[in-house]
């Protein structure tokens, strides 16, 4: 990596660190765009202690999270917590319905200064974060934010991808949403430390909050007959919540948290109170517990390896070794006299033993 930074980057960066929001917005925008000089401009800014507290919330398409973010924003900010917003929106910022939705609904709350509020496009249709939402929020974390508040439209496995980001991971989910079965298949288990049943003004919310109350102690029973549920769980997939069951309840000495089941109404707020109290006692678990160190160390790992993915992808097809071997030996895959195999074997020499060489 590059250790220079440039002189705009420079100045940028001393204009961040002086905790000027436009400067903020620009690093963001440097880094989303992944623009000349973001590595060296990041490893600048991170270099500092962060302590944000993180709070992802992801669900299905209309679950009502941008709503409940928002009361919990003005909550935060009742508070004198300063909070910064991420939307990660599947819709491209250009197009997007949706995100037009989230910036009315969240309009009252972007005239205040203690409040920061970003949208992001994904890469596909599916939800999940983007592919810079990590360090965008790590940026919001060194500018120092108390509040980092992530949402994230689930679909199917997508969700997945916020225990990466957050500390806290509340799982939105409505009475349309589908039973405690299809929460349980689409692992959502695993990653919520906290449900939410919202739209609990609509019929199905208590069945909703049953169901999902019986299957945690069954998971919880599970885990105690030596079956955890997180065996066979993708370490690398999972990020920083992928050593999250066996190691938290196997140091079970220490305090535990009961996931809990609550319900809110978003729009009239009722709830909501409760959905603070809940965070507020996750988070005194995840310092009290050491899990949040955990935590943190597991994303470092895993911010760590996408660093080293992205740059060795970038070396190996910008590496004119590599091109050439590639486009001479495709003729040979074709033929029948190489394979993918044997080609990306020598192509990988190539590349490894041309750093030592
Ligand atoms: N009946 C009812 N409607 C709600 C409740 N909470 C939110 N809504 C409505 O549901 C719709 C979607 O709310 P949003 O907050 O945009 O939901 P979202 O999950 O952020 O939606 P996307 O970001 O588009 O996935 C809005 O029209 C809200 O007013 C609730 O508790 N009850
Ligand atoms: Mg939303």
């Amino acid at each position: 990596m590059t250790p220079g930074i440039s002189t705009e980057n420079q100045a940028l960066l001393e204009r961040f660190r002086a905790g000027k929001k436009v400067a903020l917005a620009r690093a963001i925008s440097l880094v989303e765009d992944e623009r000349p000089g973001f590595q060296a401009f990041l490893h600048a800014a991170l270099e500092t202690p962060r302590f944000s507290k993180r709070v992802g919330f992801t669900g299905p398409p209309g679950a009502g999270k941008s709503t409940l973010v928002a009361a919990l924003t003005r909550e935060f900010r009742d508070r004198s917590e300063d909070v910064a917003v991420v939307a990660v929106d599947p819709t491209s910022p250009y197009s997007g319905g949706a995100l037009l939705g989230d910036r009315i609904r969240m309009n009252d709350l972007a005239t205040d200064p203690g409040i920061f509020i970003r949208s992001m496009a994904t890469r596909g249709s599916l939800g999940g974060l983007a592919a810079t939402t990590r360090e965008v929020l790590d940026l919001m974390d060194a500018f120092g934010f108390q509040r980092v508040l992530v949402e994230t439209v689930g679909v199917g496995q997508t969700e997945l991808e916020i225990t990466g980001a957050a500390d806290t991971v509340v799982v939105i989910l409505v009475p349309e949403s589908g039973d405690a079965i299809q929460a349980m298949k689409a692992g959502l288990m695993e990653i919520a430390d906290i449900f939410v049943v919202n739209k609990s003004d609509r019929p199905g919310a208590d069945r909703l909050v049953k169901d999902l109350r019986l299957a945690l102690h069954l998971r919880e029973g599970e885990a105690l007959k030596d079956v955890p549920a997180h065996h066979g769980v993708d370490l690398k997939r999972m990020g920083a919540r992928g050593d999250r069951g066996e190691s938290e309840s196997e140091e079970a000495q220490g305090p535990t948290w009961e996931i809990p089941v609550l319900q809110t109404v978003a729009h009239s707020g009722e709830g909501v109170d409760d959905l603070l109290d809940a965070v507020a006692g996750h988070r005194a678990y995840l310092e009290e517990s050491g899990v949040l160190l955990k935590r943190r160390e597991a994303r470092a790992a895993d911010r760590v390896r996408d660093v080293v993915e992205r740059e060795l992808r970038k070396t190996a097809w910008n590496h004119p070794g590599v091109l050439r071997a590639l486009e001479a030996g495709v003729a040979g895959i074709v033929s029948g006299t190489e394979t993918p195999y044997s080609l990306a074997g020598s192509i990988l020499s190539e590349l490894l033993g041309s750093g030592t060489k």
